[in-house]
Order: structure tokens, then sequence, then C-alpha cells
């Protein structure tokens, strides 16, 4: 499956209660810096969107606090993805940049990241891969990823600054993931997010994996190509 489609989806309970602490972090820290700038208090999505559209720079700036979350790092190295990259057959993983936590909220100005292979900015491993963790179950109205089955067969598309070219046009599939499962697809799958038209919050971690065992990433050199820090990453999408 994962060989003919690019991705498939893989139960993760043993991480459950980490992905409640970090959801419960999510929270606390949106608290702290709204109630510190005269706003009001956040306990759940509601409050959060609140916030958002009354003062979104600091909004944004929880967001940048949560990415240095240890909770976040730890999901990363949390042995259930050692032993699902085992099974794909990674010889030595590592993380090509720092974790990711998205916020994808229910408002008009959503940030799509429109269709793209991350294969086009982190130039890692051949073998390389994304794994996508909802803190949610996502479907297709909380705006669960659009996929492409079969695209990372085809090599890497044209395309400016990531964003495939408009000539090439794919059929997009819905790919809906349960709290407690993660999405696993190859870097060179094409897909973009879908659209939250739902009331709630879809919140997501991102990490990306490549395999210093890939000899074909071994003969290029190892090279760290990823142009999106963490700090670019918002602004590119
Ligand atoms: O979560 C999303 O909406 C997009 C994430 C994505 O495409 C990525 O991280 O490569």
């Amino acid at each position: 499956m994962y060989n003919e489609n690019g991705y498939f989806i893989a139960p993760i309970p043993n991480i459950v209660p980490l992905l409640e602490e970090l959801r419960a972090e999510i929270y606390e820290v949106f608290n702290i810096v709204s109630l510190s700038s005269g706003g009001n208090e956040i306990k759940n999505d509601f409050d959060v969107i609140n916030f958002r559209n009354t003062n979104q720079p600091k909004q944004h700036q929880a967001v940048k606090h949560l990415w240095g979350s240890a909770k976040l790092f730890s999901i990363a190295g949390h042995d259930v993805f050692a032993e699902i990259l085992d099974s794909l057959g990674f010889v030595r993983p590592v993380l090509e940049l720092p974790p990711l936590l998205r916020c994808d909220m229910p408002i008009k100005e959503q940030i799509i990241f429109e269709k793209h292979q991350d294969y086009a900015y982190n130039i890692g491993s051949d073998n390389s891969v994304t794994v996508w963790i909802p803190l949610q179950n996502t479907d297709e109205s909380t705006g669960a990823l659009l996929v492409a089955p079969g695209t990372h067969l085809k090599g890497v598309y044209p395309n400016k600054q990531g964003i495939i070219t408009d000539e090439f046009q794919f059929e997009f599939k819905s790919c809906p993931v349960n709290f407690g499962e993660a999405l696993i697809f190859n870097q060179k799958l094409v897909h973009q997010s879908g659209v939250n038209t739902s009331k709630q919050i879809r919140f997501s971690v991102q990490l990306r994996f490549s395999d210093l065992g890939c000899s074909q990433y071994a003969q290029r050199g190892y090279p760290i190509n990823h142009k999106l820090t963490t700090e670019s990453y918002f602004k590119e999408i």
C-alpha cells in the first residue's frame, strides 16, 4: 500500500497521553500570553479563535512559543516513530527540521499550503517521509489533508518556491486521520491543506525525517537543504 500510494495511516496509541498533554499545554500557553496582554481567559477553541481575531500578533507569538515546547520534542523522539520508520526500512533516521505545530483556525484568512511535495523544500534522503499527527479527529470538514495517491513515483514536479505550477493538475483525495493515528507519507507525495469549514481548530504536528542510511543521500554528501526554517514556515505558505 505505502509503496503504491505513497502514504498510510498508522495507529499510535502509546503516544496518546503525550498528545493530550500537548493539547493542554497549547491552551495554557495561549492563556498566559492572552492574559498578559490584557486579553481574555482561554479555555477552549472558541477562546483561541477569539484571541486570534482580537490580537493576531500576540496569538502568533504564543504559537511561536509552542514551537519550543519540550512536549513537542518528546513526541518527535518517541519510539513509536522509530519503529514505524524501521518498518519502512530506515537505517538511521534524523529529523530534517524541528517539529512543527500548526493551529488551523476556521477563519477566512486560513493558511492553505497549496499543492506541493515536501521533498522540493527539504531534498533530503530519497526515502524521506513526513509524519502528520492531528490533535483531534480530523475529517474533511476539519480540513483533512488532500493527497494525490501515487504521485510520489513521478519525480519532483516543476514548482515555484515549492508550490507546483498550475499546468499540473491532480486527483486529490481527502485523507481523514483520527486522534491516536498518524498519517505517514513519502516526501515526494503531492498534497495540500484541506479547508477547515468546521467550528473547531485543527491542531496538528508535523515531523520530517530523512535517512542517513540511504545510499543516494550518502552519494549526495548528506546536504541539509531545507529552505523552510520553523520561523519562516508560516510566512512562506
Ligand atoms: O497541515 C497542513 O494543512 C499542511 C501541512 C503540509 O502540507 C506539510 O506540512 O507539508
